[in-house]
């Protein structure tokens, strides 16, 4: 670090004598470039013992990253053409759960955790298509150590944890609960009681933009660093981090370096996964369709603008109650400045990714709150449209956990049929929106146009 030029910030507390006081499932670029970085700012005022223990469940890369620098990375927010760097000292530890899945138990059972936190994606949470918990799946997820940890906690006499989830899904927290209370049930069910008495779940909204970091960027920032960080994040200034105030124990005091506490996310979370995210979708799939790369690119196409504006504006400001103040015409305008800055180079197909596990809450509860009103969602109609498209397989590739069998559903039913078999009654996704006739002549005829 001393060798770095000066205008990298770096941070100035001692990280040898502090504990790790968070353990966090799924350490990738999103999680460094936003909770880390609150965190490092409460460690920089002077508050202790937050260190964080970072777990990789898929895969050794991001260990075998950030470990040889001792959890440090810089994150580099971009704006304009402006960039200012900051080296990130809140990260102690990465452990791939695989072989260290032991280390990973422990740390979680050891009296200085407090919070366990996670941004494991929407697969990660291993949801079955009702919404309950698939129990195959959730034994190669976080639920297997963490639930071991807990067991072990409650044995030692030790206090509860705050579970927080900070991923995309609606009622986050609510959600981790039940799924965390459905695998005690089945694997074990001697600490449901202490585990609805002392842990907390509380929901959060968490917002940055974080494109996936290329070698390209890794390159540049060499050039400006004169040294190497294989661990880097790139983001936009712009961060937001709303959270439920509801924890078991002790906390970073994240509200004061901006985060936000609420009594209530819902309108908060709402508001981002469906004019956010929503309009992030159909960015992704309208936008590749139209031979798109960029997010910055998509929205600066006129028809894609005008269907980004019906999305946010008449569709998903109006599908629920905002809270007292909150200016969701304000919220629209400042998230097309955002899409449209062009030094983010954020990529559609990051987007398009595990779009299954995307739309129920990004488009789906958005079409169900009109169906209910009699009012019917034509951006939103076209975006599915272009989805549904996407899932066939046949123009750029599909990087989501029910690929093969949209695929396969698609052989079977062919252009008149996947509309019904997707959202017709008993249709793969009727349990999150289920379409009435017009809706589904309006989608079939959509996907068969050009
Ligand atoms: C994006 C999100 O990849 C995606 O699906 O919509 O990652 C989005 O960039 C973040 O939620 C912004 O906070």
């Amino acid at each position: 670090m001393r060798h770095l030029p000066d205008a990298v910030e770096r941070f100035s507390y001692d990280r040898t004598r502090q504990a790790i006081g968070i353990v966090h499932f799924g350490i990738g670029a999103f999680h460094r470039a936003h909770q880390a970085w609150y965190t490092d700012r409460c460690l920089e005022a002077g508050e202790r013992d937050w260190l964080i223990g970072g777990v990789s469940l898929r895969s050794a890369e991001v260990a075998e990253r950030l470990n040889p620098q001792d959890g440090l990375y810089t994150l580099t927010e971009r704006s304009g053409d402006e960039a200012a760097t900051r080296v990130i000292g809140a990260l102690r530890k990465v452990w791939f759960s695989g072989p260290e899945r032991q280390a990973v138990i422990a740390r979680i059972a050891s009296p200085e955790c407090h919070i366990v936190s996670l941004t494991v994606t929407e697969k990660g949470y291993a949801m079955d298509g009702e919404g309950g918990l698939d129990l195959e799946q959730a034994e190669a997820s976080f639920y297997p150590l963490l639930v071991q940890a807990l067991g072990w906690r409650k044995a030692a006499g030790l206090p509860g944890l705050t579970l927080l989830s900070c991923d995309n899904l609606a009622r986050n927290g609510a959600v981790l609960q039940g799924l965390v209370g459905e695998y005690i049930l089945a694997r074990a069910p001697p600490l449901q009681g202490w585990f609805e008495d002392s842990c907390r779940c509380p929901a959060s909204m968490v917002d940055r933009i974080v494109p996936a970091t290329t070698e390209e960027d890794l390159a540049q920032l060499e050039g400006r660093l004169g040294m190497t960080d294989r661990a880097a994040v790139f983001t936009e200034r712009f961060s937001q981090w709303v959270i439920e105030d509801d924890f078991a124990g002790p906390r970073p005091g994240w509200e004061r370096h901006g985060a936000q506490l609420a009594g209530n996310v819902a309108p908060y979370e709402t508001a981002k996964l469906r004019m956010l995210n929503g309009a992030h979708s159909l960015l992704a799939y309208c936008g590749l369709a139209r031979g798109h790369v960029f997010v910055h690119e998509a929205i600066a196409d006129p028809v894609l603008r005008v269907l980004v504006d019906r999305l946010m504006l008449e569709e998903a400001a109006t599908s629920f109650v905002p809270a007292e103040g909150q200016d969701l015409a304000a919220y629209a305008a400042q998230l097309v400045a955002r899409f449209e800055d062009p030094e983010l180079n954020h990529r559609l197909i990051q987007i398009a990714m595990d779009g299954s596990q995307k739309i129920p809450q990004r488009w789906l509860e958005t079409l169900a709150a009109h169906q209910r009103e009699g009012r019917a969602c034509p951006a939103i109609l076209t975006a599915l449209a272009a989805w549904i498209r996407h899932v066939r397989g046949d123009a750029d590739p599909v990087n989501d956990p029910l690929g093969d069998e949209l695929r396969a559903l698609w052989a079977k039913e062919g252009c008149a049929g996947i509309v019904p078999a997707l959202f017709g009654p008993g249709g793969l996704f009727a349990q999150h929106w289920k379409a009435d006739v017009e809706a589904l002549d309006r989608l079939t005829k959509y996907v068969g146009e050009r």
